[in-house]
């Protein structure tokens, strides 16, 4: 296998996909025109892959829409609500990921612990398997025709199942994983197939074991690998773990009848030592996953250099790779060129990566002298950054070293609650939003002409200003009792603070897909931050001078900040937590002075840095919640902190919720029906919460009386004088004319229920 990578960016280095895309669902362009850009994107890839001179290069690492999804339609089994629809192949793939009338998208979830979401495959033990499609053969075909040899990527067997969930109406219990013996045949199909065409290598990815396993899943896998490696004719298997070490999976792995294996060697550092210790990897390739497919920083080539090494004595063969797909990064650092060009010297994107890469590969192979002048490019970059004196910031980290443990620490709830209660004076069951209003197409017209220069700073100003008021206003009428300014001044949250902070880099290009046609472009976080200037008062204050009723400010809170920006490698993740902490808790105090009484703090992405380990949990959590609550001390008893989290699935983050200590959570609550609650409330949670009580992801408008019934069930899980009332997300995606009936009858709904409540 030798240099290569386990996968590559899709959506075009300009998006061209999601241009392509969204024109084909709007009706613009036909499916031919759609398949040729995406033909375009496929091509370019793997000649500039097999340009740069890695030795292998993966194919049907392409997806129109997702991997996962791509996985179940190969297998035909996709859920018959799609397939029924009596659509092409195209269209039904389409309909699955984003529903069409009287059938709901399937579910979106977070791939592991990234950014990118993927379709979740509903299964149930009924569930039949065949090989029902051709995009492998036709990827492998369409390469080869360039006289290109590829190695075809696939989501793993045992993966594939751990991530699918049953489908409704599967018995009590039953668990996707039960299926295997049903789904290997088909694999072992393709496998033929695949053969039969020339096939050399596959490469079947099982990120699933970098997470904790029970017995039966780790059996699981050796079951499949025993089966699918002893299959007569097949390619050579190659089995590609990631997002972490593979625990007791490396040696089922190294046992089982396979060729390869691609270990993720950046994300864990004890990873290297474990694969070293395994005696079975003896006849096997070994690709050291070095080249990290997550981050942008160049490589420590010398470190990297002297983990691949040390598998010399292990593996059959030593072959270098990412340490995981670059689908995670941007396509190309040299497009940046406004950030500055230090900076930009130390980073690389997924076509750096390719050449770190093959640099490392040639050094293991051929000596470190046949590419001696390549190798002091890259240690002089690496020592230029380690060097940069200018990135600490002396007066950050006095801050944080006189930090006492009273920083952290606000008054006691029940008297928080009650000065908080004689400042606002609000009603029982307090109705407010999210924090984002509809972005309208005047917004955003303004937003671009600014950005294009076609107007000046004080006419895009006014015009947000007026946008302001015209939301104020609107909420008045509505009746909601806590306002927002509806935050039109902000495009991406985390892009939003990010430019307004030091430490960070803001990039041009730098696009990196989250889900189907959807992207987001992480700043990079190179130095250490503190904030020069307040952010929000001025819009805040602006605000709330328009209006009697409290005006909340919008902040983020820390870990989402990092969660969405590409992180520091060179101190740990807790002490960059801290700093960007202190940067917002100077704001909240600016915002506190200025008069705003009511500060919000949204944390979404809490769920999202949760370490795949259990064991790892608990250091996680601290850091975490710590760093919340820096942001959030150190004000009055009577200003209320609140927070937003997105995640209907809080199993794991119950804990933290009550930890963090803010005074009302705003939480996603309808389309589970309130359950979470009971969640919250067994697992002692003890302040305000706001079970969103409208579904903000779907155009309908809920009626009053759908409102209200959810408002009762939540009265009955929590005393009512904690519960709040608010959808359940902000609503920047949503337009006016479904948002206003929307809130005028979430406004009805819980004056109605306020009403009935005992006195
Ligand atoms: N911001 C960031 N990361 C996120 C979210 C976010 N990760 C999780 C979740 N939210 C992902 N959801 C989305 C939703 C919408 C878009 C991207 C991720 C989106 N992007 C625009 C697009 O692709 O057209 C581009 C936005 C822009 O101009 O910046 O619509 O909210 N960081
Ligand atoms: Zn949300």
């Amino acid at each position: 296998i030798g240099a290569t990578v386990l996968g590559y960016p899709r959506i075009g280095p300009d998006r061209e996909l999601k241009r392509a895309l969204e024109r084909y669902w709007a009706g613009r362009i036909d499916e031919a025109e759609l398949h040729e850009v995406a033909r375009k994107i496929r091509v370019d890839t793997w000649r500039g892959l097999a340009d740069a001179g890695l030795d292998t290069i993966p194919s049907n690492t392409f997806s129109y829409y997702d991997q996962v999804l791509d996985t179940a339609t190969l297998f035909g089994a996709l859920p018959s609500r799609f397939t029924r629809l009596g659509a092409g192949p195209t269209d039904t793939y389409f309909a699955a990921a984003r529903g069409v009338q009287d059938a709901p998208a399937m579910e979106m979830t977070k791939w592991f612990d990234t950014n990118y979401h993927y379709l979740v495959p509903e299964l149930g033990p009924d569930s039949t398997f065949s090989v029902a499609g051709s995009k492998p053969i036709e990827e492998y075909r369409e390469a080869r025709a360039l006289g290109l040899e590829t190695r075809p990527v696939l989501v793993g067997p045992v993966t594939f199942l751990l991530l699918s969930k049953a489908a409704d109406g599967a018995p009590e219990g039953f668990r996707p994983i039960e299926l295997l013996d049903k789904l290997l045949p088909a694999y072992v199909e393709l496998l033929r197939t695949l053969h039969d065409e020339g096939v050399r290598w596959v490469q079947l990815d099982e990120p699933a074991f970098a997470a904790d396993r029970t017995q039966s899943e780790l059996d699981a896998l050796a079951r499949a690998y025993q089966a699918l490696g002893s299959a007569r004719e097949r390619p050579g298997i190659m089995v590609a773990g990631y997002f972490g070490g593979l625990g007791d999976a490396l040696g089922l792995l190294a046992r089982s009848p396979i060729e390869a294996l691609a270990v993720d060697l950046v994300t864990d550092p004890s990873t290297v030592d474990a694969v070293a210790a395994e005696r079975g990897l003896r006849d096997k390739e070994v690709v050291a996953g070095v080249v990290d497919g997550r981050n942008i920083w160049r490589v420590d080539v010398d470190g990297a250099l002297a983990r691949a090494a040390t598998l010399l004595g292990t593996a059959g063969t030593v072959g270098v790779g990412t340490s995981c797909s670059l689908l995670h990064v941007p396509y190309d650092v040299d497009r940046e060129t406004g950030i500055d060009a230090r900076v930009r010297d130390w980073l690389a994107f997924a076509g750096q990566k390719v050449d770190e890469v093959v640099l490392i590969g040639r050094a293991l192979r051929e000596g470190q002298e046949s590419v001696a002048a390549q190798l002091e490019t890259a240690r002089s970059a690496t020592r230029d950054r380690a060097g940069a004196g200018d990135l600490r910031d002396q007066r950050v980290r006095a801050r944080l070293e006189a930090l006492k443990p009273e920083h952290t620490r606000r008054g006691d709830y029940a008297t928080r609650a009650a000065a908080q209660q004689e400042a606002l004076k609000l009603p029982a069951l307090p109705s407010t939003t999210i924090g984002s209003f509809p972005q309208t197409g005047e917004v955003r017209r303004q937003r671009a002409a600014y950005r294009a220069g076609r107007i000046g700073a004080e006419d895009y100003r006014a015009a947000m200003r007026a946008e302001v008021e015209r939301v104020v206003r609107l909420q008045e009428d509505l009746g909601l009792d806590v306002l927002v300014h509806g935050e039109p001044e902000r495009n991406d949250m985390v892009q939003y603070f990010a430019e307004q902070l030091a430490g960070f880099a803001a990039t041009e290009h730098g696009w990196v897909q989250s889900y189907g046609s959807r992207c987001v472009r992480p700043p990079v976080l190179y130095g250490d931050v503190s904030r020069p200037a307040p952010m929000t008062v001025e819009w805040a204050k602006y605000a709330q001078s328009l209006t009697e009723r409290p005006v909340k400010g919008m902040l983020t809170a820390p870990v989402t900040i990092l969660a969405w920006s590409f992180v520091r490698d060179d101190q740990p993740l807790a002490d960059t937590a801290r700093q960007v902490a202190l940067a917002i808790r100077d704001e909240v105090h600016d915002l506190e002075s200025a008069g705003i009484r009511v500060i919000q703090v949204d944390e979404p992405a809490l769920r999202e840095l949760l370490p795949l380990r259990a064991a790892e949990h608990k250091a996680y959590f601290d850091w975490a919640v710590e760093s919340f609550r820096l942001a959030t001390s150190g004000i009055s008893d009577a200003t209320q902190i609140h927070t937003h989290m997105c995640y209907s699935e809080f199993g794991d983050i119950l804990p933290a919720i009550e930890a963090i200590d803010a005074d009302v959570t705003s939480i996603e609550a309808a389309r589970s029906r309130m359950e979470v609650l009971t969640d919250l409330d067994e697992a002692g949670f003890s302040r305000g919460v706001g079970p969103g009580v409208y579904d903000i992801h779907s155009p309908r408008v809920p009626d009053v009386d759908e409102v209200s019934s959810l408002l009762r069930t939540a009265v009955e899980a929590v005393p009512a004088e904690r519960v709040w009332v608010n959808p359940d997300c902000g609503l920047k995606t949503r337009g006016y004319a479904e948002v206003e009936p929307a809130l005028r009858n979430l406004v009805t709904a819980a004056r109605q229920v306020r009403a009935q409540l005992p006195a």
